[in-house]
């Protein structure tokens, strides 16, 4: 993309309404628009990072053995009736009637929705284990938007449903769930601790949130310190290893981590004083293993192996996949602006050219970004007729991880300067060198697609 002919509204002011830094920044580097309490218009760079985001969630998903599909944003109350959550969800539940007076809603989440599916289409316990996702907007009625996107009324959410014919499977789709989490997160350059939570309106008392730590976060939380050395890293899984995924979890959940809602200072004591934590953390998702609730209040029943028909057990699994901005710039920025990890920068590297009209950086930068798009990197190209320290700014704060300067004087030895927006250093390569190095640092990035098994 060529700035010149983008549509970046960055704000030279900080905005008065924003009170956390990821808030500003998404304000000032143009990410997105209030259009009413907690809804957002998503303009282009804000737009670019959540499909980012939302591509990562669809691999790590798809990855796992988990099946993509899409259900509307409006349902039907008659659903909900049947699970009683009707009454039950409260103010939250934005609740409207369409012209012949039927009562709708605009969905919070999909429960009901999908047992409503899979009582429609599924018979046989021959067809379990099934995991059915979708990415989708929601709405909740929140009391309190606030935080921007952290804290929106309409938010875009990734929610999972398993089926599964015993408890056991369930309790693997569960493990299988929090395997892809942790993996996700990491991919977003996130590290996002899987603690101990209550089950709220989604029901069920087994049940993980993740949490990413900033003091900005709110949830309070409480933790042995061990915790945070833990990363799952590149490693192999089997998803369809019961042992190898049950290792995960008990690796990732075998320390003291809990939300103030189950926090139970007698075993916290137990940590060694030197080791425990209190901090402020963002929830980036949360998994529930809830058993047939659903399936025993809306009759989603399948013919189990002895002929007998048997509830479902079931579980739900979301990601925030819009809070993430808010939670990956919280624990990424500094004074000058947002710095995007690798695996969600809106453009994986910005080229700034020094003196635009001259013909000979005119021509090295073309030649660069062409060359940058053919190995299939996306560069964002600075030709506005601006001072190169209004094209620095605008580099930093929008965070670009990459930046490559090219001058007048640095051409004539043939280099240009390919500087880290996260440490500030720079080199000096050749535009060959400079290429060959940023398709090396972005190899794993772009190296995720993933095949149906
Ligand atoms: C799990 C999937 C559920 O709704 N049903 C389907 C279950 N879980 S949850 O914890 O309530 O929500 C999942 C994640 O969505 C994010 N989230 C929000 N993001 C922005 N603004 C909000 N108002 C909001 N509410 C929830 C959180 O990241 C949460 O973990």
């Amino acid at each position: 993309m060529r700035l010149s002919r983008y549509f970046l509204p960055v704000l030279k002011e900080d905005p008065k309404e924003a009170q956390i830094v990821s808030h500003r920044l998404m304000l000032r580097a143009g990410m997105i628009k209030q259009q009413a309490a907690g809804i957002y218009s998503w303009l282009p760079l804000g737009f670019k990072v959540l499909r980012r985001i939302e591509q990562i969630v669809h691999e790590e998903q798809q990855r796992a053995g988990h099946i993509p599909m899409l259900m509307p944003t409006l349902q039907p109350a008659d659903l909900w009736r049947e699970s009683g959550r009707y009454d039950d969800y409260g103010e939250e539940m934005l609740r409207l009637k369409d012209r012949h007076k039927r009562d709708l809603l605009y969905g919070p989440t999909n429960e009901e929705m999908i047992t409503d599916i899979f009582r429609s289409h599924v018979n046989s316990y021959k067809d379990l284990p099934l995991t059915l996702y979708h990415i989708q907007w929601k709405f909740r009625d929140e009391i309190r938007p606030r935080f921007g996107v952290m804290r929106g009324r309409e938010f875009l959410m990734k929610d999972g449903y398993n089926f599964d014919l015993t408890k056991e499977d369930a309790l693997h789709a569960y493990n299988r769930h929090l395997v892809s989490y942790l993996r996700s997160y990491e991919r977003m350059g996130l590290q996002a601790i899987p603690m101990r939570a209550d089950g709220g309106p989604i029901g069920g008392d087994y049940t993980h949130e993740f949490l990413v730590l900033a003091e900005t976060g709110e949830s309070e939380v409480f933790y042995d310190k061990e915790i945070t050395d833990l990363t799952f890293g590149d490693r192999a899984i089997d998803y369809d290893s019961v042992e190898q995924c049950q290792a995960v979890l008990e690796e990732f959940t075998g320390r003291y981590a809990r939300t103030d809602e189950t926090h139970d200072q007698a075993i916290f004591d137990e940590v060694p004083e030197e080791r425990r934590r209190t901090a402020r953390g963002i929830e980036v998702g949360q998994i529930f293993y809830f058993g047939t609730k659903y399936s025993d209040a809306m009759g989603a029943t399948v013919v189990g192996p002895d002929g007998q028909r048997v509830p479902v057990h079931m579980g739900s699994h979301g990601i925030g996949v819009s809070r993430l901005l808010g939670a990956i710039i919280e624990a990424n920025h500094d004074e000058k602006g947002i710095i995007w990890p690798e695996g969600v920068a809106p453009f994986h590297v910005g080229i700034v050219n020094l003196k635009q009209g001259d013909n000979s950086t005119d021509s090295a930068c073309e030649a660069i970004y062409a060359e940058l798009q053919t190995r299939g990197l996306d560069p964002l190209y600075d030709d506005r007729d601006e001072r190169a320290g209004a094209k620095f700014a605008t580099a930093d704060l929008i965070g670009l991880p990459w930046r490559i300067t090219v001058g007048p004087r640095g051409l004539a030895a043939n280099k240009v300067e390919l500087t880290s927006r996260r440490t500030g250093e720079s080199e000096e390569l050749s535009p060959k060198e400079a290429i060959a190095r940023l398709e090396a640092i972005y190899a794993p990035v772009l190296g995720s697609v993933v095949r149906d098994k």
